[in-house]
């Protein structure tokens, strides 16, 4: 057993023996280190993810380390997660940018000995400690449940658009586990709705420009168009501007996902018809929770599932509701 083995073998059994944290072997070598990498630095998703996580460190008595990259992108993430290994934390809670491609650094961080925790976005199919396949290995998944997620705004943009007409997805890129989720739920969710077609969806990189160009771009091909389901912040931030810049907001309507302050405004003047706000908080949280009960040797379930709230016009001034707004800062 090499050196930080034994350590953390030493902590659980500390831990079991219910001798307390502040005087077992792990402690009393110093805090436990738990970083924290999100899918991109520059979301208010992950920014209060970022502050639950802050709370529960503050709450355990952890070294929180915080580092990310600037876009969505698994060049830049990768050389983030080999940065945060070699600082040695005991666990690493991470959005993953892509199901496959994060697979082999993240089992190189998990062979270093350090625990990982999936927290928002997925490895491999989500489904760990089974023992089998080459993703397996994280030590549980905190996230929203996102097919959920997609079957709702099917369900709440097919009613907008009285049952019938053209939608589509706007979308980041796929290969992402959430908004690939989000977008199959939405598909199964729209066959409730024979009357709607849903057009092919548009990859938009995680770029609202992108995203409104896109909007104008379907909009030309299909001047009849009903509604979008925006996948994720970007996505439906960027389709809604584009319905702005073309005339149509308010008239084609769009169901989002997730919830910058701008919504409150968007959902007030007819823009957004609903979003699908997350509880990023309590994925940092519980995210945080579980790596700090694998590292001190308590059970941990292998999958914790996080809340939505849905926003409207009608309820976005309760404050019951208003409290799920991201934080941009
Ligand atoms: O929707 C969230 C997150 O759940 C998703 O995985 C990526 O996009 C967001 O961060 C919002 O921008």
């Amino acid at each position: 057993m090499d050196r930080r083995s034994m350590m953390k073998f030493a902590g659980a059994a500390g831990a079991v023996a219910g001798l307390g944290a502040l005087t077992s072997p792990a402690r009393a070598a110093g805090k436990v280190t738990i970083a924290l990498i999100p899918g991109l630095t520059a979301d208010g998703f992950y920014v209060t993810m970022h502050k639950g996580a802050i709370a529960a460190a503050q709450a355990l008595g952890v070294d929180l380390i915080y580092q990310g990259a600037a876009e969505w992108n698994v060049a830049l993430e990768v050389p983030v997660l080999e940065a945060v290994v070699a600082k040695k934390p005991a666990a690493i809670l991470i959005a993953p940018n892509d199901k496959q491609q994060l697979i082999a650094p993240l089992k190189k961080a998990f062979d270093a000995g350090i625990q990982i925790v999936c927290v928002d976005t997925f490895i491999g199919t989500g489904v760990f400690q089974t023992g089998s396949g080459d993703a397996d290995f994280p030590v549980s998944y905190v996230a929203s449940d996102n097919v959920l997620g997609g079957k709702m705004a099917a369900a709440a943009l097919g009613k907008a658009i009285g049952g019938k007409g053209k939608v589509y997805v706007a979308n980041v890129k796929p290969g992402i586990s959430t908004t690939d989720q989000r977008e199959q739920g939405f598909k199964e969710g729209m066959k409730a709705f024979p009357g709607a077609q849903v057009l092919e969806t548009q990859f938009n990189d995680d770029d609202a420009n992108k995203a409104a160009a896109q909007f104008q771009a379907v909009l030309g091909r299909a001047p009849d168009l009903a509604g979008v389901f925006g996948a994720n912040l970007f996505s439906a931030s960027g389709a809604a501007n584009g319905a702005k810049q073309a005339g149509v907001a308010g008239k084609v309507k769009i169901a989002g996902f997730d919830a910058p302050e701008s919504i409150v405004a968007q959902l007030k003047d007819g823009t957004f018809e609903m979003t699908i706000a997350q509880h990023p908080a309590e994925i940092g949280y519980f995210g945080l929770v579980a790596a700090y009960a694998k590292v001190t040797g308590n059970p941990v379930p292998t999958a914790i599932g996080t809340g939505f709230t849905v926003m409207t016009k009608a309820n976005i001034d309760d404050p019951n509701v208003k409290k799920f707004l991201y934080s941009s800062k």
